[in-house]
């Protein structure tokens, strides 16, 4: 494994709407108008200026992703992407990969250099933490091989048995 690769990506516990990357990830629904969980987080950290320029964005399907102002985070930018709810079938983890890549897509054509993420869809949408870590860094770790310009990746998880699944991951690609 391409150890500078691998020195790009942090695994850090805690709040995402405290991270002060250049953009956060939302693991956001289809329609973008808000709902618990960490989008409820950042809709109340952001501010309703966040809420109104999702409203003119007309939802964003499963998959894809959309990029806003941070408003009142630290963060300059968010990015929403929905992640698929949990069905065990082989799209899954289609789905879930395309979330990443396209948020960190995102970031490129937005000049953005460091970007979180939290565990897109392990909590509601319940996707098994161990299998949803694997798509996050394997595809992190694939997409800044073939692209350069993103210097900060950093998974933000809230609890420490997924903060402790994505240490173990990354440890064993060392
Ligand atoms: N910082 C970092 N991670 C967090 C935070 C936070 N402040 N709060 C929660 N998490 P979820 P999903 C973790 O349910 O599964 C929403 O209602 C949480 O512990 O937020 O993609 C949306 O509107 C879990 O590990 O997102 C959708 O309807 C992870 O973030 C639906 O939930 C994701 O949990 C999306 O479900």
């Amino acid at each position: 494994m391409n150890s500078k690769i691998l020195d790009k990506i942090e695994i850090a516990q805690g709040d995402i709407t405290r991270c002060d990357a250049d953009a956060i990830v939302n693991a956001a629904n289809t329609s973008l108008l808000g709902g618990g969980g960490v989008d409820g987080a950042i809709h109340r950290a952001a501010g309703p200026e966040l809420l109104a320029e999702c409203r003119t964005l007309g939802g964003c399907p499963t998959g894809e992703a959309r990029i806003t102002g941070g408003y009142h985070l630290v963060a300059r930018y968010v990015i929403h992407t929905v992640g698929p709810v949990y069905s065990a079938k082989p799209k899954d983890k289609t789905l879930l990969t395309a979330c990443y890549r396209n948020c960190l897509q995102l970031a490129i054509d937005n000049g953005i250099a460091s970007i979180a993420f939290p565990a897109i869809s392990c909590g509601v949408y319940r996707y098994p933490i161990k299998q949803a870590c694997k798509i996050a860094l394997d595809t992190a770790i694939e997409f800044m091989s073939a692209k350069a310009a993103i210097e900060k990746v950093i998974f933000m998880l809230f609890s420490e048995k997924n903060y402790r699944v994505y240490e173990n991951y990354l440890q064993s690609l060392r």
